[in-house]
């Protein structure tokens, strides 16, 4: 009997099965809804320079000097500058009026990471569609989002679920952890059927969910996941977080992908974004992928927000 192939961690088989890691990547997100690539794929990932600029930027959001934050208790945008409760994440990493944008913009639009992106989209790399760059942060009280999937509501029925699920995402979804991270908590298999009556009926922030994981991430190590996988955030106040926490898209997708993308008012000024700086084996691709995203807020009009209340 032949001996059965042994995964690796990047979703490639010692037997040959399958010795591409694109596609060992690809099958594993379709398989599970997530899949979490090795540090060593990414060597041009500087996590040092990434933390440090991580902890300025962190530190300006907490003390009022960076106006784009994820404000506890809220979960979708729109977040109210209110930090009275603290923050959960800071927004817009690439924002040229952030002094460090060019060390994240390094890392979003790492050629590596973007044959990644390109491949889990099933989209040319000429199609990539620059979208979002945000950061998620250790909060100063414990907190948790509860049960969601990223854009169909809890309200769906089962077949409004199938209908949404069953259609291509055009995009992927990426944290980058730069410190052990261990705060998301996934259904593996949920991107692919409706919700269980378990999971309909269950207390929206439910601790002990059947098959729920935690994905653990080494520093270094980055989760694709399908957004429309039954997830949650749980974080603990007291273990340092800063999880880069990005997503591609593909020319080629939806109106309800460009809600998605613009709720969180990134049209706003990428407009003027030059991407000075940035170094010429990135910078060409860059800019085709910021016209795009451009052209995406020009013709999209007002998109409102998913989840305005809550
Ligand atoms: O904290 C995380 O990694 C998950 C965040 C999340 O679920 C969200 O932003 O919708």
């Amino acid at each position: 009997m032949a001996t059965p192939a042994a995964p690796t961690t990047n979703g490639a088989t010692t037997n040959g099965a399958t010795k591409d890691p694109y596609k060992g990547a690809l099958a594993r997100l379709e398989r599970d809804g997530f899949v979490v690539l090795p540090a060593s794929l990414f060597p041009t990932f500087d996590l040092e320079a990434l933390r440090k600029a991580a902890a300025r930027t962190t530190e300006a959001a907490r003390s009022g000097k960076w106006p784009y934050i994820r404000t506890l208790p809220k979960q979708f945008p729109p977040w109210p500058q209110d930090t009275s409760n603290g923050i959960w994440g800071v927004q817009h990493l690439m924002h040229p009026s952030n002094p460090d944008h060019m060390t994240f913009a390094k890392s979003y639009f790492d050629p590596e990471l973007l044959k990644y992106v390109s491949t889990l989209i099933g989209c040319g790399e000429d199609e990539l569609t620059m979208e979002l760059y945000n950061m998620l942060v250790r909060p100063e009280q414990d907190f948790a989002l509860r049960w969601h999937r990223d854009d169909i509501p809890a309200t769906a029925t089962d077949e409004e679920e199938m209908a949404r699920l069953g259609g291509k995402g055009w995009h992927a979804q990426w944290n980058l952890a730069l410190y052990d991270d261990a705060s998301l908590i996934v259904v593996p298999g949920s991107h692919k059927r409706a919700r269980t009556s378990t999971e309909r009926n269950a207390d929206p922030y439910e601790n002990d969910m059947p098959d729920q994981l935690v994905v653990k991430l080494k520093a270094g190590e980055v989760a694709f996941y399908n957004n429309n996988i039954l997830h949650r955030g749980k974080y603990d106040c007291t273990k340092e977080r800063m999880t880069l926490h990005g997503s591609i898209g593909c020319s080629r997708a939806s109106k309800e992908r460009a809600r998605n993308v613009l709720q969180h008012g990134v049209a706003e000024w990428v407009r003027r974004w030059n991407l000075e700086g940035l170094d010429e084996e990135r910078r060409e691709r860059a800019v085709a992928m910021k016209e795009k995203l451009v052209k995406m807020g020009q013709e999209s009009g007002d998109v409102g927000f998913y989840s305005q209340d809550e």
